[in-house]
């Protein structure tokens, strides 16, 4: 029996990472794939597992997977009841944004912030491509780091073509297991070959037509840095579903409304429009901000965040 962790998921085949830096194929014991987890995928990158080695094919039949300290779900799709893990046992997520090529949107960072709230995940933005910014975009920029910064989230800007910022990030990774997600395009995998050259993984130019990236990472895969830590590069999403959380319980995902909303009138307060709600009178005098609260009501006024 060897312990093993997962490094890549596709399908029913698992790339496992174990003993010192070595790697093997696995495929699953038929009866784990119907275990607990209403999950499309029984086992996700970052699970520690045990295997046993066939040593006739030289492959890993999976008989365990250990205790999950944390996961990351994403719905398959719209309707569907079931999910995705997408990662397991993290110990931060970053979000990568760009302010242009492709543009992220704001609601779409807090769909990410609050999902990261609710699984307890620490998240950081990482705002990637400052070498195309003008001035336009630097004062975007500016604007959002004042929004995040504010509420707690550290904000770390980025340029892989200069590069400026990267030992600041391999500090925040050193020693822990980090996930990046983000929107196709924004950098994620340029990222990770420039932490470690010899990974070549692959990466593209967004589309000259529509400005977006085009889905080149389809699986998410675990890599083991050279500065001693992991680094989950994820496929693209467009969107973030909200996962598993109630319609009452979405504020208590937005740090500062949460806060705030200790004041209102009513204890069962939504904060949409009852009367007394301190939540909507710290949008109005500023020390909310009107794109946080905006993005809330979208997310209240039903879940049509497109998934991917
Ligand atoms: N100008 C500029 N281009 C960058 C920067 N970082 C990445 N790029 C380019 O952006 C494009 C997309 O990069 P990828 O690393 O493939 O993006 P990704 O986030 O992994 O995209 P998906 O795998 O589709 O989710 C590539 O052409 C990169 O060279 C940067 O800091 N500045
Ligand atoms: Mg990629
Ligand atoms: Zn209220």
């Amino acid at each position: 029996m060897e312990k093993g962790i997962v490094l890549k998921s596709t399908g029913s085949r698992y790339r496992v990472l174990f003993g010192e830096g070595k790697r093997i194929n696995c495929s699953i014991k038929g009866k784990l794939r119907i275990k607990e987890f209403r999950t499309t995928n029984p086992i996700a990158v970052g699970d520690n597992i045990l295997f046993e080695i066939d040593t006739k094919t030289n492959t890993g039949i999976i008989t365990e997977v250990l205790d999950r300290k944390n996961w990351i779900l994403r719905k398959a799709t719209n309707l569907s009841k079931h999910s995705q893990i997408i990662a397991a046992n993290i110990d931060q997520v970053f979000l990568m944004i760009t302010i242009i090529l492709p543009e992220t949107q704001v609601e779409f960072i807090d769909r990410f912030l609050i999902a990261a709230e609710a699984y307890r995940v620490p998240a950081k933005i990482i705002i990637n491509k400052t070498d195309l910014y003008g001035e336009t975009e630097l004062t975007k920029l500016e604007y959002l780091e004042s929004i995040y910064k504010n509420i707690g989230y550290d904000c770390i800007r980025l340029s892989l073509k200069e590069p400026t910022n990267l030992e600041v990030l391999k500090q925040l990774m050193r020693g822990k297991t980090s996930l990046i997600s983000g929107n196709s395009g924004v950098g994620k995998t340029t990222l990770l070959n420039a932490f470690d050259p010899l990974l070549k993984l692959k990466t593209a130019e967004i589309s000259d037509y529509h400005k977006q990236g085009k889905h080149i990472t389809t699986f998410p895969e675990m890599h083991q840095m050279p500065f001693d830590g992991y680094v989950i590069d994820t496929p693209g999403i467009r969107g973030f579903g909200v996962v598993d959380m109630e319609r009452n319980e979405i504020y208590h995902f937005f740090r500062e409304i949460f806060k705030i909303s200790k004041e209102c009138r009513f204890n069962n307060c939504l904060h949409l429009d009852e009367p007394g709600c301190a939540v909507r009178n710290a949008v109005e005098k500023g020390d909310i901000a009107f794109l946080r609260y905006k993005s809330y009501l979208n997310i209240m006024d039903g879940d049509n965040g497109k998934y991917r």
